[in-house]
Parts: structure tokens; sequence; C-alpha cells
């Protein structure tokens, strides 16, 4: 580039072709409305087209321009320019229109104002609360770059485990100082508002959601939080879960506490985003049913500024279960996305998982609930029921470590979350290759190694973990390792027992008619086919079907032998994926090899940790040998059992 016109329109003048000198090899940024008649030729654009946050980047007479009709989209429009010079696309011919099709494109902390964060892998939160609001840490501000270079456009500051004090002044002016800083790039703040927050800070009696003075609270506590942040986006809030204060207290529902801060919110323009991810220890049903029994039937009933956040999955975040039922059952209301980045169940941050394929899995999945094509990516994206409002949501996997997701291959999991966030339709194959490219190099040798390790992770991790539809087999509390067997007296929907339901018989959750029938709040063509054995797919098949252990997989084996082969495939995965790592190895620097080396050692160690434990644990019930290509243990189930782990990362105090 000779030179570099970015073109504001700040003189209130149109920015002439000419002036510019596109034969001159320069780069112009300049919004569409800077733009003379003179262009109009040369783009043949319809600004339309590119919305309030897309971009239009064209190759004219040997320069290049990037315009958009706002500055926000200017901006996406030259951090995707840079990208694809990084990625060592041909700036020649070079033309990209591109828009997001999802408007929340958020990132969810689960951070806590004394920055332990839950479920957090990658050290401490970021918010140095302590220093806030007049220390600006750098890595606020390359944090909010990094996240508007892949178009993240909104960060919820704390845990949805929320502590009310995160709405008093001394709290609001320092979210408002990070506010500020997020601001230039497009992203704005929301807050996690704890239900009970008019007790806990505010001296009333109650939360009750149709108590006029709680009501008003919030209205109070709303205009006193725009005037500290103005562009505030709304709040996030977990209620009744877990634990966790909500309208159900005071015998109302979700629809009126959602609606009450909805009301609140509404005049600024502001949004409520209720979580889904509810289940109740007194509840006997199947949890994987609860979520959706208790939303479905209030469908419609919500003010249009409300979107209702869901898991992808029923039960919680698994390595691999089928997407949430939910999905394309509440034409009426928006339904976001709630995926998790951080990886609570997939090896926290020593375990390299390539998460795309998981999130494309399950926007990919067809809900049937409109016919063929009604892919959970439709029903994000608000085009299935023409939705005015979607979301997206990723549970971070941020922490302040020096590489900031705790494992470099985890920053893959965060880039590729913004990526479907602004198109679920977005591949992860390429997801893959571009960040292989941005990160490490174009080399194509290294990227031929690179691509399918990435690719085949996550199926790696299924297999050592939890195959063959298995799921929540993770040791309680921690969620760290194999722990099939805890039982623990307390929520049984908190034990592994109750989801393998492992006995002599067999193994699996029956989900069929015959069982929880959970079948039943998928659409009927989906509930025949994963009700039924020959049509079942096997990913899923312990899932929904209790079998015996002498059942025959379409391979021929029996179940027992296939799961033990299952549990070792993955292990022989991450061993190749060691290999491919040491023939890479000429090709990065040393320091990337080794940090990497070192990780996989402990995936290796994990995942045969996983198939041993599993292994032994399930051969008490079924009785039956290993089978051929399957080691025997070093250890007994008795080892393994007694492995503990106070000091597992990640973990809320009260669950120890
Ligand atoms: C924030 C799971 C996690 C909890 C988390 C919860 C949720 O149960 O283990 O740490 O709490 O999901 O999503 O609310």
């Amino acid at each position: 580039m000779r030179s570099i016109w970015v073109y504001l329109g700040l003189l209130n003048q149109k920015l002439n072709f000419s002036d510019a000198m596109m034969k001159d090899n320069s780069l112009v940024v300049a919004k569409v409305s800077s733009l003379n008649e003179g262009w109009s030729l040369k783009l043949g654009l319809d600004s339309e087209k590119l919305g309030k946050e897309g971009f239009y980047i064209k190759t004219i007479d040997g320069s290049v321009l990037v315009t958009a009709n706002t500055d926000i989209g200017l901006l996406y429009g030259v951090f995707r320019l840079l990208q694809s010079i990084q990625a060592g696309h041909d700036l020649k011919d070079f033309q990209m229109l591109d828009t997001p099709t999802v408007d929340l494109r958020m990132l969810n902390h689960w951070d806590n104002l004394d920055r332990t964060v839950e479920r957090g892998y990658a050290g401490f939160s970021l918010w140095n609360w302590q220093k806030l609001p007049e220390y600006i840490d750098q890595r606020y501000i390359d944090y909010a770059r990094a996240n508007a270079s892949i178009g993240i456009n909104g960060t919820s500051l704390t845990n949805v485990n929320a502590n009310a004090l995160v709405l008093t002044p001394m709290y609001l002016e320092k979210a408002a100082a990070l506010a500020n800083v997020f601001r230039k790039y497009g992203i704005k703040v929301y807050l996690t508002a704890r239900f009970s927050a008019p007790m806990e800070i505010g001296g009333l009696e109650t939360a009750d959601p149709l108590n006029a003075d709680v009501q008003n609270w919030w209205i109070q506590k709303t205009r006193e939080i725009y005037k500290w942040i103005p562009d505030f986006g709304g709040f996030l809030v977990k209620a009744n879960s877990e634990g966790q204060p909500g309208p159900r207290n005071y015998g109302r529902t979700h629809v009126d506490g959602a609606n009450m801060l909805a009301k609140a919110v509404e005049p600024y323009g502001g949004v409520v985003i209720w979580r889904a991810f509810v289940y109740s220890e007194e509840d006997e049903t199947d949890r994987a049913k609860q979520a959706y029994s208790e939303f479905v039937p209030y469908d419609g009933k919500f003010m249009d500024n409300v979107l209702v956040q869901v898991k992808n999955d029923p039960i919680d975040f698994q390595p691999r279960e089928p997407f949430h039922p939910m999905f394309g059952a509440m034409p009426e209301t928006p339904l976001m996305m709630e995926f998790q980045i951080t990886q609570e169940y997939l090896g926290f941050s020593s375990h390299l998982v390539f998460l795309p394929k998981l999130f494309e899995e399950v926007l990919q999945s067809d809900t049937y609930v409109q016919g063929k094509g009604s892919t959970v990516a439709k029903v994000v994206d608000g085009s299935l029921h023409d939705k005015s409002i979607s979301g997206m949501a990723g549970v971070s996997n941020i922490g302040n470590d020096l590489n900031w997701t705790g494992h470099p291959f985890a920053q893959a999991n965060w880039f590729g979350f913004g990526r479907l966030a602004w198109n679920p339709e977005a591949k992860a194959s390429d997801i893959a290759e571009e960040w292989i490219k941005l990160t490490y190099s174009q080399n194509q040798e290294l990227i031929d190694l690179l691509k399918p390790m990435l690719l085949d992770s996550r199926e790696a991790v299924v297999n050592y973990m939890n195959p063959l539809g298995l799921h929540h087999l993770f040791d309680t509390g921690h969620h760290y390792g194999s722990g099939p067997w805890v039982n623990n007296p307390g929520r049984p929907d908190w034990n592994p027992t109750y989801y393998h339901n492992a006995d002599a018989n067999g193994i699996g959750f029956d989900r069929t008619t015959t069982g929880s029938n959970a079948l039943e709040q998928y659409s009927k063509e989906l509930a025949e086919t994963f009700g039924n054995l020959r049509t079942c797919p096997e990913e899923y098949l312990l899932w929904f079907h209790h079998l015996p252990w002498d059942y025959t997989l379409n391979n021929g084996n029996t179940l027992w032998d296939g799961l033990a082969l299952k549990y070792q495939e993955g292990v022989e995965q991450v061993s190749e994926m060691i290999a491919t790592w040491e023939n890479a190895r000429n090709i990065i620097a040393d320091n990337q090899y080794k940090e990497v080396k070192m990780l996989l050692d402990i995936q290796l160690k994990e995942a045969k940790w996983w198939r041993d434990a599993s292994l032994l644990y399930f051969q008490t019930f079924s009785g039956k040998e290993l089978p051929d290509g399957v080691p025997k243990p070093k250890k007994d189930l008795e080892y393994y059992k007694s492995l503990k782990f106070p000091f597992a990362p990640g973990i809320r105090p009260q669950w120890d």
C-alpha cells in the first residue's frame, strides 16, 4: 500500500473518487455515506444489504476500499481485510460483502467479584474490580479488539450465579469504566441480575415480581444503570435453577420474572436474556425434559425484548448430546443459543478439543419443525420463525493467563465461536483452516497436518470420555475426570449413576416410550428416528436407550466390546495427535511446540485414565473380559475411586 485513507466524513464533505486516487495503490476506509456519486459505478453496491454491521471490501483499480454504513461496520471490514491478508488471500481482484445474521453475539463470563471464575481454567478473571474504575488494564483494550475482530458485540461481565453487589453504585462505576473501553469496539456490557437483589441490596422484604415496590425498585435500578452506562445491553438472568432465587419462590412464573425486568429496560432499548437452564430436585421426571416442560407452555407470553437463552443440549454442555428440543418448539419466542466455550466437560484447558465441530453439529441438526431443513441454525438466526431479534452466547474460556485461554488451541474455540455467532452456517473446516493460517502460518504442510487434527479432536474426546451416547459421567462438583460410580446422596440428577443406569442387564438411559419418553419433545420425524434402534444414530444410542451388554452394534460388535473399543479408539486418537504434533515440530517455533506437546501428554494420560476407570467400573456390571485391542488397566478400580481433587480449578466453593 502506498497510502491509507481513512475517511470518516467529519467535514461533512463527500469523498471524491478522484481524490482518493484509487489508481494510487491505496487503502480507503470510508462510510458509504461519505462516498460521492463517482463511486457508485465502480461499486455497484446496494448499501442496504450492509445493514448496521455489515461491510464491503473491494479492490478497484489496484487499490482497496473498505466501506460500510456505520463505524462498527468499517471496523469489522478492516479486521476482515487484515485477516484475509494474513491468511494469504490475493487482493488483486478481492471482493467480499459480509453481514452478521445473528444480532446479539455475546460472551458470557462466569466471573465472580473475587476474581475466581466458575468453570474457568485460564487463571483468574480479567476484571480487576479492586483497581477499577481508575486503572484500565491494557488487557481490557486487547480483549475488546480481539472480540471485535471476530464480530462479538456483547459481553456479560459476571457469573450467572450472580452476586447482587454488582448492581450497587460502587460496582456500577467499575462496570461503566469497562463499558467505556468496550464501546469503541462495538461491544455492549450486560450484567447478571440476581433475582433477590431488591432484598439483598434494596432493603425490601420480598422480590416478588408482582409486587409494586419490587417492580419500582428494578425500574429505579435500571435508570441508575443507564446513567452509568448509556448503552447498557441489559440483564442476563439465571432464576430458579441450581439454588438461584427466582419468581417461582413467590409462586410466580418465568414470564412474570422476565417481563418485570423487560419493562424496566424497555425504555432504553435494553433486553432481558432469561436462561432456560432449569431443573428441580423436587421434580422426579427426567432432568432432560424439565426445561422444555417449564418453558414451552409460555411461548408467546414473553415481552418482545426478552430472549430465552437455551443451552445447546438438554442436560449440560456434554461432549455429545442431541440438540436441545426447545429449539424449534417456541415459534413465538426468540431463543438464544448458549454454547460453552470453556471446557468444563471437555478436559478443562489441558485437552486440545476443537469445539466448532460440536457447535456446527448442533447448528446443522434438523429440528423438522417446519419440514426438512428446519435447522437449529435457522431457529437461532431467527429466519425460521421470522424473528426480529436473535442471539448466540458463548460461556467464555478467557482468563488472565498469559495466553488468555490456558491452552493455546483453546483460542480456536473463542475464534470459532465468534465466526459461528456471526454466521451460524459457517463451516468448522473453514474455521479450522483460517485459524491455523492466522495463528501459525500459511505453510500448506502445516495446514495439512493440523487441520485434520483439529477436526478429529472433538470425536476423540467423545470416545475417551462419553462414547455411544453416554453422558455426565464426570466426578461430581469439579467435573474433573471420570467418576461413573459417583452416587452421592442428595441430588440424584448430579450423579453419574442417574445417567448411565448400568446394571447387570445393560447400560443407558431409556428415554423412549418405555422410559422417560423425552423423545416426545422432538418432532415426530426425530422421535421415530431416535426411538427406533435400527435408525437411532449410534452416537446417541445410550442417550435414548437402555440396552443389554450383548446388544449387537452396527459393526457386529457386542455393546460391551464396542464400548470398550470406543474408549480405546479415543486414546489412540490422542496418540495420533501427538504424532502429528511431532511432525509439525520443524515448521513451528520451539516454544510453541513444547507448550502444546506437554499439554498433549497430559491429555493422553487423562484419556487413558478415562478409559481404564470407566471400563473397570462398567465391567463390574457386564462381567465380561475386555476385547482384544484394549489393554488391561494397570491400576484397579479402587485406585481410581480413591482419587480426590479438592483444588481442581473452576469449582464453586459451595459445591465441594
Ligand atoms: C454457572 C452447570 C455448571 C455450573 C453452572 C450451570 C449453569 O451446572 O456446572 O457451574 O453454573 O451449569 O449453566 O448455570
